[in-house]
């Protein structure tokens, strides 16, 4: 049986590295076999790319060039890494995929929603995401957070963006939220940390019981 594909997604410090990871943990002592991932990145070639985009080498380029650098990551970790993991049966959780593209290029970048369409269906394919987990957070907490986190190092190419930019992200997630309603679930990322698992975790265990039920693996909390 084809794995559960699972992306993480919100603005900058929501939280999506985090509450990912501790996602991963609980699948795994529940006996999933789980892959962990992100974007840009998350397959050697895309790494590379990874670099040239965050660095703003690509920036004096424009939106629509970086559009495609973003797609061309994106096919070659979908080709080397989540599909052949989906396939085997395991479990991918990703860091951002296709919904950021869709956010930070289309509705802040300007870049005509056809062309980031026809790169989705190059680049992705079928191994569309099972469950998007949007995590919510007002853009003031998320750039403190971010700060925090990163201490003395300089922000990168999209940290470096207004407040006003980080805001208009979150409104644009949203709006997507909105629109696919059945793929999307929104946790409120602002509680404490352990809270914001523990919703993410009981919205993954609704919207994905069949398959976790078919594996076994829903429980009912003796791994809390
Ligand atoms: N980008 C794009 O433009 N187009 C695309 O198609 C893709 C990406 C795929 C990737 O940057 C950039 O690329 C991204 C969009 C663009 N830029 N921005 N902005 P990245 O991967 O380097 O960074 P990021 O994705 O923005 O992640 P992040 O800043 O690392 O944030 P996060 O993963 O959401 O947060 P975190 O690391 O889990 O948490 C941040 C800190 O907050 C950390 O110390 C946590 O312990 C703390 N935290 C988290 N949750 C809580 C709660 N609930 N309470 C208290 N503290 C918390």
């Amino acid at each position: 049986m084809r794995g559960k594909f699972i992306t993480f997604e919100g603005g900058e410090g929501s939280g999506k590295s985090t509450h990912a990871e501790a996602l991963a943990k609980r699948l795994t002592a529940r006996g999933i076999r789980v892959v962990r991932t992100r974007e840009p990145g998350g397959s050697p070639g895309a790494e590379i790319v990874r670099h040239i985009l965050l660095s703003g080498m690509a920036k004096p380029l424009g939106a629509e060039a970086e559009t495609i650098l973003f797609a061309a990551a994106r096919a070659d970790h979908v080709h080397a890494t989540i599909a052949p993991a989906l396939a085997a049966g395991q479990w991918v959780i990703c860091d951002r995929f296709i919904d950021s593209t869709r956010v930070y290029q289309g509705a802040l970048g300007k870049v005509d929603i056809k062309l980031i369409r026809g790169l989705e269906r190059v680049a992705v394919g079928d191994m569309m995401p099972d469950l998007t987990v949007l995590l919510d957070v007002p853009a003031d907490i998320g750039m403190a957070r971010a700060k925090l986190r990163r201490g003395v190092e300089a922000a990168d190419r999209f940290e470096a963006e207004a407040f006003e930019f980080h805001e208009a992200v979150r409104k644009a997630f949203l709006i997507l939220a909105e629109r696919e309603p059945d793929r999307f679930v929104v946790v409120d990322g602002r509680p404490a940390l352990d809270v914001v698992t523990e919703r993410t975790v009981q919205a993954v265990e609704r919207r994905l019981s069949t398959a976790l039920l078919a594996l076994g693996a829903l429980t009912g909390g003796e791994d809390r």
